[in-house]
């Protein structure tokens, strides 16, 4: 059979048990001191970061590996201004339009978010995530994707784990509706906005809200094969 990819042998590293867990631990402590900004500097930060944090990206595994994303990367100030006026147009409909249901409304009030969107102009950065729904191949025939949330989840998962690894912060920003960053950002009818990444520096006086991880007991259940009988 012919193989469109040759396998070829992978030994991944392995540690002692004890040296897993000091790397799990420190993996663990590393990810943990990441949290969501929306204060940022307008400090310039390297494209270099923002290619290394898609090449990290592009590690992600995917429904039969097509890769079903696009970032696109934005500097030029008329843009990110443009980005910035259609975000909050579409956010004041949310929160002051009374289109936010009010259980949206009421899951949100403790995060104090508005529809002032400012940071959009001051990152150095915006990322534009986009997933393509299908793929076209240069003939224009159009090839079905698989997983594509799944996918691009996982790739944009990576994506704020690089640049937290950088130094740099982000925002996961979904402005809905979205539609508006494919005509400004000029992008094929084969691609929907997925996530907007503000990405920059942390304002010096910038401030989170003081969230907790759920606990370990919330979020893992040990299961032995036995359904408990009570
Ligand atoms: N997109 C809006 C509302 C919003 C929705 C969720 I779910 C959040 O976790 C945070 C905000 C906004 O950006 O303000």
């Amino acid at each position: 059979m012919e193989h469109q990819y040759p396998f070829v042998p992978y030994r991944p590293e392995r540690f002692e048990a004890d040296e897993m867990i000091k790397r799990g631990e420190e993996f663990h402590a590393l990810v943990d001191r990441r949290r969501s900004v929306r204060f940022f500097s307008d400090e310039p930060v390297p494209y270099r970061c923002v290619e290394l944090a898609v090449r990290a990206a592009n590690t992600a595994p995917s429904g039969a590996h097509q890769q079903p994303w696009k970032f696109v990367a934005i500097s030029d100030p008329e843009t990110k201004r443009r980005i910035r006026e259609a975000a909050e147009l579409e956010e004041r409909q949310n929160y002051e339009g009374g289109r936010l249901p009010q259980e949206w409304r009421e899951a949100l009030a403790p995060l104090e978010t508005t529809s002032d969107k400012g940071y959009l102009e001051v990152v150095p950065w915006l990322v534009v995530c986009f997933a393509e729904k299908y793929g076209v191949r240069p003939g224009g025939r159009k090839v079905k994707h698989y997983y594509v949330n799944e996918s691009v989840g996982i790739a944009c998962g990576l994506f704020i784990t690089a640049l937290h690894a950088m130094g740099l912060s982000t925002l996961t920003h979904t402005p809905n509706p979205m539609a508006f960053l494919t005509e400004i950002c000029g992008r094929p009818a084969n691609e929907r906005p997925y996530i907007l990444f503000p990405i920059g520096y942390a304002a010096p006086d910038a401030e989170v809200p003081d969230l907790a991880r759920k606990p370990l007991a919330e979020t893992l259940v040990r299961f032995d094969g036995k359904l408990g009988l009570s």
